[in-house]
């Protein structure tokens, strides 16, 4: 039944600082009430979470239910079925992490359908861009390249990679990338995964009424399908990407709403699949088009990204990017956006009816996303410019009728990004001894205490970015060497944090490694799927020496302190799989006191794994990651040469005052 809208009891909207600590997204939140747009910050506020959701103490997997357990007392009753506390919850923390896994698979093998019809000549809007690249993911995974073609090696390649999807027995390729005593852990636990599609479809049914019911054995299996989007969908869209697109090496570049412009017409892509935006770059240079454009009576076409895809372009080709996932919709209250293109992941439903107010037309262009509301102009990768130059032709009449007044935030932050793994390899080892050498010996001497991998969502129940930047501010502050992906990287870049000057606000190991090299204290990664990353360069610190044989003997954490998808819980689960402690913010899918609480947050690790934790405080985050890394450290034996630098450096320091 509708209930009609007590409008007298409608309380004072919250102060907008109070919502996000990005100044641009305040300025259009400000603007949005003034003109009655409604966002995800006013949805979050006017709609309660939903509490048994947040502990996940309910279960919808058949009509005998829905049921609901208590929270306080989760062992005090059971589902119709009978099914515990810990047999529903670990249920629906699987099927959170089956779906994350299969976006970023769903991805990553469209990514490589692109790649074989691109071989086998079917494409020719995209090429193979990076050849070193090619050969070296070949031969990562056993494939010769010595003497044959590109087109040989990139056959092989590719029906090599597509086990990654279809295998429906063995190991996944990239297995063969993990260190070997980590790979053991998970032959002995059979967690090595087979196809990704395989694995999900065993999730799913895994999951239905009256299948697994001991939630020890289902965390196998939620282990084994995080496992394949890691190493499996996420990590061949990151190569994939690379050898088609380019593998980024660091690029200064703008962030923030400022990098509109007034007098342009201006297009942001949005979502996660490169492509719709390597072909949008072609579009916007065409010159028929920026010749229309001009026509229109513009500067230019002023192409930007937001959230991954815009991520992937920052980092590979310098596009500057607008924003991360919160400012999505604000973006468009500027009334500047001549078209917003979408593909797939994170395009809030929402965006419809801003777009709507402001005149600004809402494209998408991948057949399995369409949204009610805004207009489908399909991307063929036969034929992929065909969309984007269309796009930009509306886009162009846009600007021509441009209705409402524009006002644009100045806010422009400049800063490096594009550190993929191979750069850190070349930037730390230099060109003739390109290793990882020289990071473990910082690490083992003590300047840089550990790594932390610091990604995920924004997420609007808690102020966008501030969790992100606190947390990241206090991990340099204690010599942690932070890589970023994702719309975290993006609100570290809005604070200024991605530029080599933000050494001073490291501490003093980290500062002067930093200072040596001429890097910035955090290490912008790309997008999503490019944590992948992370782990290649986890198995390169392994693999080089001196910081033990695994991935768990390694002192590094993860954390994505605002995350607010699935795919955020896939990865958590993938780099706990791993073998590293990863911590959540904002709330956790869970029951406290439960055993499967117990599982996640302890009992992995003493299985040899990594382990789950959680807080909603930036510094509790912070400090939980820097003792896993004292921990380890300790472990390891190099906790005194810690001190001892440290102590070096404060004596030079003295010496120098003198
Ligand atoms: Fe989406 Fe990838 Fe999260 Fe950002 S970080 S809100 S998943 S855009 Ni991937
Ligand atoms: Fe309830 Fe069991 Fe059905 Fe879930 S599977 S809804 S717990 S009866």
């Amino acid at each position: 039944m509708p209930i009609k809208k007590d409008v007298s009891k409608k309380k004072e909207p919250a102060p907008v600082k109070e919502l996000t600590t990005c100044e641009a997204t305040q300025m259009m939140l400000e603007k949005a009430r003034i003109d009655g747009i409604e966002t995800q910050f006013d949805r979050a506020k006017s709609m309660k979470a939903c509490p048994i959701g947040a502990d996940s103490a309910c279960c919808k997997h058949c009509a005998m239910g829905p049921c609901r357990l208590n929270a306080k007392d989760p062992y005090g009753k059971d589902g119709v079925c009978g099914a515990n506390i810990d047999t529903i919850q670990s249920r629906n923390f699987a099927r959170m992490v089956a779906a994350g896994t299969a976006c970023h698979n769903d991805h990553g093998m469209a990514m490589l359908s692109v790649f074989r019809d691109v071989v086998n000549g079917e494409i020719d809007d995209y090429r193979i861009k990076d050849v070193a690249k090619l050969e070296s993911v070949a031969e990562s995974i056993g494939i010769e390249t010595e003497g044959r073609s590109v087109k040989e090696i990139a056959i092989d390649l590719y029906n090599e990679l597509e086990k990654t999807y279809t295998g429906v027995e063995g190991e996944i390729p990239f297995a063969k990338r993990v260190p070997e005593k980590t790979l053991e852990l998970w032959r002995k636990y059979n967690m090595v995964p087979r196809g990704a599609m395989r694995e999900i479809m065993e999730m799913m049914s895994r999951t239905h009424m009256g299948v697994d019911q001991d939630y020890r054995n289902i965390i196998q299996q939620i282990s084994r399908t995080a496992l394949v989007d890691g190493w499996g969908g996420s990590m061949v869209a990151t190569e994939i990407g690379d050898i088609m697109f380019g593998t980024p090496s660091p690029v200064a570049i703008e962030v923030n709403m400022g990098v509109l412009k007034e007098n342009q017409v201006n297009i942001i892509v949005h979502g996660h699949e490169p492509n719709l935006f390597e072909s949008m770059i072609e579009s916007v240079n065409e010159p028929t088009l920026v010749e229309a454009a001009k026509e229109a009576g513009a500067a230019g076409i002023n192409l930007v990204g937001m959230c991954c895809s815009g991520l992937e372009v920052l980092s590979r080709h310098g596009v500057p990017h607008a924003g991360n996932f919160s400012s999505t919709e604000p973006i468009l209250v500027t009334g500047a956006v001549d078209a917003m293109a979408v593909d797939i992941q994170c395009i809030q439903q929402g965006l419809v009816k801003v777009a709507e107010c402001y005149g600004t037309p809402l494209f998408t262009t991948n057949p399995r996303c369409k949204i009610e509301g805004a207009t489908h102009i399909e991307l063929h990768e036969h034929d992929a410019k065909a969309c984007t130059d269309e796009i930009v032709i509306k886009a162009i009449s846009r600007y021509k009728h441009r209705k409402f007044p524009v006002q644009i935030p100045k806010n422009v932050n400049i800063g490096v990004h594009g550190f993929s793994h191979e750069y850190i390899n070349y930037m730390l080892g230099g060109s003739f001894r390109s290793s990882y050498t020289p990071l473990n010996d910082n690490i083992i001497n003590g300047r840089i205490r550990g790594v932390a991998g610091v990604v995920g969502c924004t997420n609007p129940r808690v102020p966008q970015d501030s969790v992100h930047v606190t947390l990241v501010k206090e991990l340099i502050k204690n010599d942690v060497l932070v890589v970023q992906s994702g719309c975290s990287q993006i609100a570290l870049a809005k604070a200024g944090l991605t530029t080599p000057e933000a050494a001073v606000l490291a501490g003093p190991g980290l500062r002067e490694v930093c200072e040596t090299v001429g890097m910035p204290p955090v290490l912008g990664l790309g997008a999503c799927v490019d944590n992948t990353r992370i782990l290649i360069a986890c198995s390169e610190m392994v693999k080089t020496g001196g910081l033990g044989e695994s991935i768990s003997d390694l002192p590094v954490a993860g954390c994505a302190p605002e995350y607010m998808s699935e795919k955020a819980i896939a990865i958590g689960q993938y780099f706990v799989a791993s073998g590293v402690f990863t911590a959540f913010g904002v709330t956790f899918p869970i029951t406290k006191g439960t055993n499967f609480e117990k599982l996640l947050f302890e009992g992995l690790e003493e299985m040899g794994l990594g382990k789950w934790g959680f807080s909603p405080d930036p510094y509790e985050l912070a400090h939980m990651m820097i003792s896993h890394i004292d921990k380890k450290r300790k472990a390891l034996g190099i906790d005194k040469a810690r001190d001892r630098v440290l102590m070096d450096m404060a004596d030079r320091r003295d010496i120098d005052a003198a």
